[in-house]
């Protein structure tokens, strides 16, 4: 089956706007992707048709938008395989995924002196809320060394692990890398030491076909806005086992069976680590995303993605005095580099002149930055309707960026 190019980006009214009078080329889908007209189409229709509070009422709209609630939760649970909708947390995105582990898990299984292991490559989300528990508990935060060319120095990663270590906790890609994790070794190591894994899939959901119960990890986060669905909707798979022995993180409504001054039970899963009115407009959002991406088929995504990718790897080696960040032999769906004597930031505010968006900067993730002693790099980060013209803009637009600062 060929891949449906023209058809897909039909279907994302945005890519066919000009940005400062050029055409629109997006390669700044690592940090958000778009949105395409079905997802949009199912968020409209809940204000237009049926918005109301859920779980709360007995009135049709309440009940009708409850049920499409939960079944975007059944669409999640599906996409990932995981083995019970009671695994299934809505959340606000990866960030509030990984707090609420840190916190809630944090809480019940780590104590002072306790190991968590990250690795060298995270985001911060991945490092900051293990940092916050270390001062609030006294935890010690192990890390996992990167070696040159991206990859996780796993000699280290054994050497680490001990019998104080709680949790081990790595990105599934790397966001600025693209470095494919081996979160299958990593996964069956920590598990022959009884140390459950969390894996942050923000960078891989929308990439790879993700099976939570093959992976066998223990909690899996990842946000609706990376995987062309709304942002401020994003999910936290756990293993019940784990969700069941954690306390509630935040307390209001929904996350209650009964409240009284006296004493107050909690509801049961997955509710119990919902308080209060979630996004379900998102939710709905995210499940019709979910969709959309199924329809195409994520292997064939993948397998596009990884051509393009070939491709603009090769186009911007030709280029010459351009450093890449991460080589390693798995990755995907991002480009890192610096081209030799020109800021990151200056040639992304060229290239945004030319309507070329990248993204320039430390990527949310400093100290990988400070291991490659570099303040930041130019990343092309692709999504399923990126296409090698477009690739072939970018280089384009590099050669000019040159023209002007070398
Ligand atoms: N990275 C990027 O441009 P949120 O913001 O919660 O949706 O996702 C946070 C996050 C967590 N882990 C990884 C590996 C990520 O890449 C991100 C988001 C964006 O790289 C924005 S900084």
């Amino acid at each position: 089956m060929n891949y449906p190019i023209d058809k897909i980006r039909g279907d994302f009214p945005i890519l066919s706007r000009s940005v400062n009078g050029r055409p629109l080329v997006y390669f700044d889908n690592g940090a958000t992707t778009h949105t395409p007209e079905p997802v949009v189409r199912a968020m409209d229709e809940v204000y237009a048709d049926y918005n109301s509070n859920i779980h709360r009422g007995v009135h049709t709209l309440s009940n009708i938008c409850t049920e499409a609630f939960e079944a975007a939760r059944e669409k999640v649970r599906a996409f990932i395989n995981a083995g019970s909708l009671h695994e299934v947390i809505f959340t606000r995105g990866t960030t509030e995924s990984i707090n609420l582990v840190a916190n809630a898990f944090g809480e019940a299984f780590i104590q002072e002196g306790d190991e968590v292991v990250v690795s060298g490559l995270e985001h911060h989300s991945n490092i900051v809320p293990w940092q916050l528990l270390q001062s609030r508990k006294g935890i010690v935060l192990k890390v996992i060394p990167v070696m040159d060319d991206g990859t996780l120095n796993m000699d280290a990663f054994y050497g680490l692990l001990s019998e104080k270590t709680r949790l081990v906790a790595v990105a599934h890609i790397s966001n600025v890398l693209g470095t494919i994790n081996p979160i299958q070794e990593i996964i069956k190591a920590s598990h022959e030491r009884d140390i459950p894994v969390l894996i942050d899939g923000a960078q891989a959901i929308q990439h790879t076909p993700v099976d939570v119960q093959a992976l066998d990890c223990d909690f899996y986060a990842f946000s609706g806005h990376k995987l062309y669905g709304p942002t401020g909707i994003g999910v936290l798979y756990g293993k019940e086992k784990w969700l069941s022995a954690m306390p509630p993180w935040q307390g209001g409504g929904e996350m209650i069976q009964n409240v009284s001054f006296e004493k107050t039970t909690f509801n049961e899963l997955p509710y119990k680590f919902e308080a209060g009115t979630p996004d379900f407009v998102g939710a709905i959002g995210l499940g019709a995303a979910i969709d959309y991406v199924s329809d195409i088929g994520l292997k064939h995504i993948a397998n596009y993605e990884q051509e393009l990718f070939n491709y603009a790897f090769s186009r911007l080696s030709d280029l010459g005095k351009i450093t890449f960040y991460g080589t390693a032999p798995q990755r995907t769906s991002l480009i890192s580099f610096l081209l030799d004597g020109i800021h990151p930031f200056d040639a992304g505010t060229l290239l945004d002149k030319m309507g070329i968006a990248v993204r320039t900067g430390h990527h949310c993730a400093q100290p990988l930055m400070k291991r490659f002693g570099i303040p930041g790099t130019i990343r092309a980060s692709f999504g399923m309707y990126n296409t090698t013209h477009e690739v072939d803009a970018l280089v384009a637009g590099l050669v000019k960026v040159r023209q002007l600062f070398g």
